[in-house]
């Protein structure tokens, strides 16, 4: 497991060099804009049963078999796993962005999970539709510009749209 900075001194490590001046530059840059990261952290955490249940609102509004009989998402039980597992994933995307780095969200959540999905049944592009609905709500979010001092972070959405794609695309 990595951040931003133990992937830098990993890599330079292994290839025996000294971190480059762009390198630190870039972690630089990525400390001067802390402030905006762990408030990105804060506001999806803070609203993370929003983000989930609206998601799965949509995606069940979208998608009503899957809560049919015979549906993957029938009975509450199913439907209880299925947030469930939104919430988890969207858990370990706030972890990725904190670090800054996207290994977390890998190795403990993505790794295996398109097998489990599909041994369990549960139909892939159903479950990637609802992490692109977490982003698009978690953007809106984390991007609000009300009570906040403006600044730029286009940078960091961009960021933080990569991880939930990458959380996406391992299960599609
Ligand atoms: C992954 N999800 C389910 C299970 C596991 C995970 C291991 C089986 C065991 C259980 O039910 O608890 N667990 C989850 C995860 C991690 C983990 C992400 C990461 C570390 O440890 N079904 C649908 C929708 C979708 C869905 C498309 C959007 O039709 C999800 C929600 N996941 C879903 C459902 C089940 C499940 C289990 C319905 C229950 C399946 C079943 O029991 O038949």
């Amino acid at each position: 497991m990595l951040d931003a900075y133990t992937k830098v001194i990993a890599q330079a490590d292994m290839q025996g060099q000294l971190v480059s001046a762009s390198q630190i530059d870039a972690l630089m840059a990525m400390v001067k804009d802390g402030a905006k990261r762990t408030d990105v952290v804060n506001r999806i955490t803070g609203n993370a049963s929003t983000i989930v249940t609206n998601a799965a609102r949509e995606l069940f509004a979208e998608q009503p078999q899957l809560i049919a009989p015979g549906g993957n998402a029938y009975t509450n039980r199913r439907v209880s796993a299925c947030l469930r597992d939104m919430e988890i994933i969207l858990r370990y995307v706030t972890y990725a962005i904190y670090l800054g780095d996207a290994s977390v969200l890998e190795d403990r959540c993505l790794n295996g999970l398109r097998e489990t999905y599909i041994a369990l049944g549960v139909p892939l592009s159903s479950m990637a539709n609802s992490v692109q609905k977490m982003k698009e709500a978690a953007i809106a979010i984390a991007n609000d510009r009300n009570n906040i001092q403006p600044g730029d972070c286009s940078a960091l959405m961009a960021e933080v749209a990569t991880y939930f794609d990458r959380a996406a695309a391992s299960i599609s």
